[in-house]
């Protein structure tokens, strides 16, 4: 592996073969320091968002065709965040730091230009697999997004391939006071580059995003090919309520732009800059917030002193350990803060019939309204 540092060459080897002998949940592998973030996985749902505008335009949309072709918009142009961020920010994809149960995430973008403000709420609501739920909304457009992540990963070829579990549903308020909802499924990714020791992603298949109103976009992935083919390329057909022909397609590359084959028009185009998500400084934050929590380990990576980062790391662990001791002598359990689970989302069920989703059921977690964006103004008293 030629990124992989001289002194870190065995560990990089071993750890290697460790992920081809672990499948499922490589989360608690221990990785060699040159390919640890500084990170939490609780700070991934804010990708949903880098574009605030691109969100707000669904609430723009007049018909249920164009709110369709809004949302898939907004969808392709969070993937290059999603999923090549970390090769451009820390040079190659890395191990994100492994949430704690209860770890928590807050931030908002600010209402600029009439496009509203937009708050994210995010709690890791298991450590073990590791579970991330998260909640996004535009109240004054009415657009509420609400997520799980989860993955399994088994090992392939070389590559890491990873299952996405979980998925996400977006409500939108319509100006006739009815709702529109959209269920939206998870690519699969394979992590290639890991021999050379600089890691990256491509999706693979397909998702969906389905509409309450029966229009489909499939989503199909591929990358580069022996042959042919460039990385990081979709094609995304839009089919109509009870037809599976498409009335739309748009195809091109999702880290750089893409085409509307029906007018010739740019479709996406994710060139320009993306707005970071803004978060409370770190002296303001709660213990639970995930900058705040992971704060020394975070720096020591960053400064490269390991041995601090893997001596916090340490802390933070055995302190998490003697928690579930502790309730599991009291008989007490780790309460949830910001959501709710429940077995089977009804709305999973509903609109992932229409495609025949596999599983046909999952699980999910419902938010509670009570982050700190939440507070009820005080009403004067009379
Ligand atoms: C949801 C996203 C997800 C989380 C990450 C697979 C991965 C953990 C999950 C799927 C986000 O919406 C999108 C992007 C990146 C995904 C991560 C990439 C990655 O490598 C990790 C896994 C767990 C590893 O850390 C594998 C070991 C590592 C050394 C390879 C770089």
């Amino acid at each position: 592996g030629e990124a992989v540092p001289a002194a870190q060459k065995s560990s990089w080897a071993s750890f290697l073969k460790s992920i081809a002998s672990v499948s499922g949940d490589l989360s608690s592998l221990t990785a060699p320091p040159f390919i640890l973030s500084p990170i939490s996985l609780t700070e991934f749902p804010a990708y949903w968002c880098e574009r605030p505008e691109l969100f707000a335009a669904i609430a723009d949309a007049t018909t249920d065709e164009d709110r369709s072709v809004a949302v898939l918009k907004w969808f392709i142009s969070t993937l290059k965040g999603q999923y090549t961020s970390r090769n451009e920010k820390l040079g190659s994809e890395k191990k994100p730091l492994n949430p704690v149960l209860g770890e928590l995430f807050y931030g908002y973008w600010p209402d600029l230009n009439g496009r509203g403000r937009t708050n994210l709420v995010v709690e890791q609501v298991s450590h073990h697999p590791p579970i991330t739920a998260y909640y996004i909304s535009n109240a004054s457009k009415g657009l509420y997004l609400q997520g799980h992540n989860a993955q399994k990963t088994s090992f392939s070829g070389g590559s890491i391939i990873v299952k996405q579990l979980g998925h996400a549903t977006l409500t939108v308020d319509l100006p006739n006071g009815g709702k529109e909802e959209f269920l939206i499924t998870l690519p699969r990714l394979r992590i290639d580059g890991l021999w050379y020791g600089s890691p990256y992603i491509e999706l693979t298949e397909n998702s969906f995003i389905q509409s309450s109103t029966g229009w489909l976009s499939t989503i199909e992935y591929k990358g580069k090919g022996y042959f042919s083919g460039k990385s990081h390329t979709f094609k995304a057909v839009l089919s109509p309520p009870g037809s599976n022909n498409a009335k739309r397609t748009f195809e091109g590359l999702w880290h750089l732009t893409s085409k509307d084959l029906k007018s010739g028009h740019t479709f996406t185009d994710v060139q320009g800059p993306k707005e970071e998500v803004n978060v409370a400084v770190v002296e303001e934050m709660d213990d639970w917030e995930s900058r705040k929590l992971w704060q020394h380990v975070a720096k020591g990576i960053r400064d490269g002193d390991f041995e601090t980062a893997s001596r916090e790391k340490s802390k933070i662990e055995n302190e998490q350990r003697q928690r579930r001791k502790d309730e599991l002598a009291a008989g007490t359990k780790w309460e949830l803060k910001h959501f709710e689970h429940i077995e089977s989302d009804p709305t999973y069920e509903r609109l992932g019939r229409f495609f025949k989703a596999n599983p046909p059921t999952e699980d999910t977690y419902i938010y509670r309204h009570n982050g700190p964006y939440d507070e009820v103004p005080v009403v004067a008293a009379a």
